[in-house]
Order: C-alpha cells, then sequence, then structure tokens
C-alpha cells in the first residue's frame, strides 16, 4: 500500500505511461528544486506525508457544508479529517474559532472581509509596494475596488512599519477593519500597538500572518492571537503545509467566519487538502517544529549579516524574522536583473519593490530572500554563509561568465547533498 502511494507521489510509473507531457514537466520540476537553492520567501517543502494526504482518494468527495451539517452523504470519513484539521490549528495558535476551508490566502482574506464588511466600507491597510499584500486594498485586487481602503506604509528613514501614521490614519478615516500582516518586511510586528490603535479608533483588527504562520507556530514570532479579532493565513509557506487557507477568529465571530467562506464565496472544500492541512497542524504541533522555526530566523539572520557585511544594503537594516530585503540600488542593478542572474546559477529568489520603490513592479530595485525552504532542507549556518558568498559574487560580477561558471557548478554539488524533504524523505 506504501509503496504505492509513495510511487503515485512521484508521478514517475502510470502517469508517465499515461500523460507523458504531463509527467515530464513534473519531472523536470521535481529535478529544479533538486538542484535549486530555495529562496523565495513564500515557499517551502511540504513533508511527504502531507503531499500524500493531499494527493490521496480525498479529493473525489464533495462535503458542502461544515463536519455533522453537510449537505452530501458518505461524509464520514472527510468530517473525521475535517476535525482533526480544525482541533489541531485551535491548539496550536490558541484560537477559539478557525475555518480551515479557504482554498487560499487570498480566498481566505476575501471572506474575512465579507464576514465583518458591507461594500464601501472604510478600512486600512498596508500598501502593497511599501511590504503589504495585494488583498489588503491594492487597486488592481477586488479589496481595492470593493472597500474604501487608505494605505498606511513604513517610515521613509527607519523602513519599519509607520504606527504613527497608522494611528493617525486610522483616527481620521475611523475604518471598521484594521488589516496588517506583510509580504516584505523583515521585523517584528507590534500586535498590541497595532490592538490599542484599533480600539481606539473603534475598529476592529485582522491580522494576515500568511508569510510568518511558521515562525508564529514554533514560537520564533509573537503570536497575533489574542490581539486580533481575525486571523488569516496560508498553510503553504513557513507553515510548510499543502498548498490553502485558513481564518482563526473569536467565537463571536465563529459564524460569520463560517457562512463568509461557505455558502457565501465558496462551495466544495478541498476535502484532500484539508487532511493534509491536518497533517501540517500536526507536524508544527511537535517540538522539533519550533527547532525549524528558530533555525528559520537564526539563518536568516546569518544571512542578513553576511550580505550586510559585503556591503549590501538591507532595507529596514536587516531581520527579525525569515527574509531579508536588499536595496540593489547602490550596486546599479534592478531585481529583474538580479533575479535572472541568479536563477542562472540555481539560485531563485525574486524581485521585489522596496519602500519607495522609483522602478515599476516588473523591475524594482530589491531583491527579496527568504530562508524556510532551505532549513527545511537542512541548511544550517555555514551553507547559508556560502549562499550568501555565491549571492555576493554574482550581484558584483553581473557580467563575468566565469564566476558565473563556477558559482553555478558549487551550488549544484552543495544541492546534490542535500536530501528534499519530501521527494526523498
Ligand atoms: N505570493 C505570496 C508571496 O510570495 O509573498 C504572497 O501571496
Amino acid at each position: 500500500m506504501q509503496t504505492r502511494q509513495a510511487r503515485d507521489i512521484s508521478g514517475a510509473s502510470l502517469l508517465a505511461q499515461q500523460d507523458p507531457e504531463v509527467a515530464q514537466a513534473i519531472q523536470g520540476e521535481d529535478e529544479r528544486q533538486r538542484y535549486s537553492v530555495v529562496l523565495i520567501a513564500s515557499e517551502n517543502y511540504a513533508s511527504r506525508a502531507v503531499l500524500q494526504a493531499q494527493s490521496g482518494v480525498m479529493n473525489n468527495k464533495y462535503a458542502e457544508g461544515y463536519p455533522g451539517r453537510r449537505y452530501y452523504g458518505g461524509c464520514q470519513y472527510v468530517d473525521v479529517v475535517e476535525r482533526l484539521a480544525i482541533q489541531r490549528c485551535q491548539q496550536l495558535f490558541g484560537a477559539e474559532h478557525a475555518n480551515v476551508q479557504a482554498h487560499s490566502g487570498a480566498g481566505a482574506n476575501m471572506a474575512a472581509y465579507f464576514a465583518v464588511l458591507k461594500p464601501g466600507d472604510t478600512v486600512l491597510g498596508m500598501a502593497l509596494d511599501q511590504g503589504g499584500h495585494l488583498t489588503h486594498g491594492a487597486t488592481v485586487s477586488f479589496s481595492g475596488n470593493l472597500y474604501k481602503f487608505f494605505q498606511y506604509g513604513v517610515d521613509r528613514q527607519t523602513e519599519t512599519l509607520d504606527y504613527d501614521q497608522v494611528e493617525r490614519l486610522a483616527l481620521e478615516h475611523k475604518p471598521k477593519l484594521i488589516v496588517a500582516g506583510c509580504s516584505a518586511y523583515s521585523r517584528i510586528l507590534d500586535f498590541p500597538r497595532l490592538r490599542a490603535i484599533a480600539d481606539q479608533a473603534g475598529a476592529l483588527l485582522m491580522v494576515d500572518m500568511a508569510h510568518i504562520a511558521g515562525l508564529v507556530a514554533g514560537g520564533a514570532h509573537p503570536s497575533p492571537l489574542p490581539h486580533a479579532h481575525l486571523v488569516t493565513s496560508t498553510t503553504q509557506k513557513t507553515l510548510r503545509g499543502p498548498r490553502g487557507g485558513l481564518i482563526l477568529s473569536t467565537e463571536e465571530l465563529a459564524r460569520k467566519v463560517d457562512s463568509a467562506v461557505f455558502p457565501y464565496s465558496q462551495g466544495g472544500p478541498f476535502m484532500h487538502v484539508i487532511a493534509a492541512k491536518a497533517v501540517c497542524f500536526g507536524e508544527a504541533l511537535r517540538p522539533e517544529f519550533a527547532r525549524y522555526a528558530a533555525q528559520v530566523v537564526a539563518n536568516c539572520q546569518v544571512l542578513a549579516r553576511e550580505l550586510s557585511e559585503a556591503g549590501l544594503r538591507l532595507v529596514a537594516g536587516g531581520t527579525d524574522n525569515h527574509l531579508v530585503l536588499v536595496d540593489l540600488t547602490p550596486l546599479g542593478i534592478t531585481g529583474r536583473d538580479a533575479e535572472s542572474a541568479l536563477e542562472a546559477v540555481g539560485i531563485v529568489a525574486n524581485k521585489n519593490a522596496i519602500p519607495f520603490d522609483p522602478k515599476p513592479p516588473r523591475v524594482t530595485s530589491g531583491l527579496r530572500l527568504g530562508t524556510p525552504a532551505i532549513t527545511s532542507r537542512g541548511f544550517g549556518e555555514g551553507e547559508v554563509r556560502q549562499v550568501a558568498r555565491w549571492i555576493v559574487q554574482i550581484l558584483t560580477h553581473m557580467k563575468d561568465a566565469p564566476v558565473h561558471q563556477q558559482v553555478a557548478a558549487e551550488v549544484r554539488a552543495l544541492t546534490g547533498r542535500f536530501p528534499v524533504p519530501g521527494l526523498d524523505s
């Protein structure tokens, strides 16, 4: 039985015969992951147990509704996994209520808004180009169109979140909701301060902890609970689970949250993904996950120190979490050029706007680097120092082919020595 499941996950046997084109692409992705140093701050390697749960028979089941209250027969086993996912998620984060059905982070945010807002309501969120997220009020997203968002950002000097600005905007505009949480911010978020501002303005506080959920679960970042009325997250980033979303709330908001997910914004839940979420939460409850979360931060601090000592400018002066944002302006290169040069030698990262970036989002002046995936892979501080040296070599020798060839060979040799969780173990 185990052998059959393992074969199914590798995509190697049956799929290769039945659909060689898809099988070949999956094989290519498998190789790419094996021989890349993955520094995309939002990516990680899910365990084999998570991948097995996600690729199993629960894919086939319709289960609109919630455990014990479904609109379909035959839900006895999917009820078991959804109850497990809910209980484990509540225990992990100390939440009064957990909804584990959201298909994604954007969907979780949408449902959280639906639970407490009406179209046209006033909301405060962090601007995308300051480190926030599309769904926190950007005009290219539903959020910036459906609601009247005012956007806050970071202080120009310190490049850390400008809590005074949040307070000023909150008192001026009296939003119904303040949204906190970031996708490119390297410092600790002060949740008690944000809650105090929300209380002062008569607003609810929602924290989108997608990037830091694994750090929160492992005790490596302060928890937004119990400060926030609503907390949303994805499950695939630092939390290391399947791709998906979740919403935590107070008991008081529980019914509103559940009906905002189903039936208001989603139909049938992805029961195979919920099964994998249950496995992920179970893994995150173990003591070794706290060690992992601490190592993610320790590795990131080593990365920041090495880059900084080599002369690179880090936004906000460094990091307290899983990511660093490098300002490439002093090097005279763009985020787009840095991303492609690094990818060509097997180091995968992403271009990213820095605060007050004069360059457009497809170019950018910044590079975002994160340590969740390499830490899952077992990289320690020695390997991270090596990775930092490679990054500096590439970024300071953008046109030097022999340097690039040398780094590419070294990346291949190092990655060959580290098994990939989920694929090899
Ligand atoms: N796409 C995610 C990230 O890379 O941060 C945010 O949704």
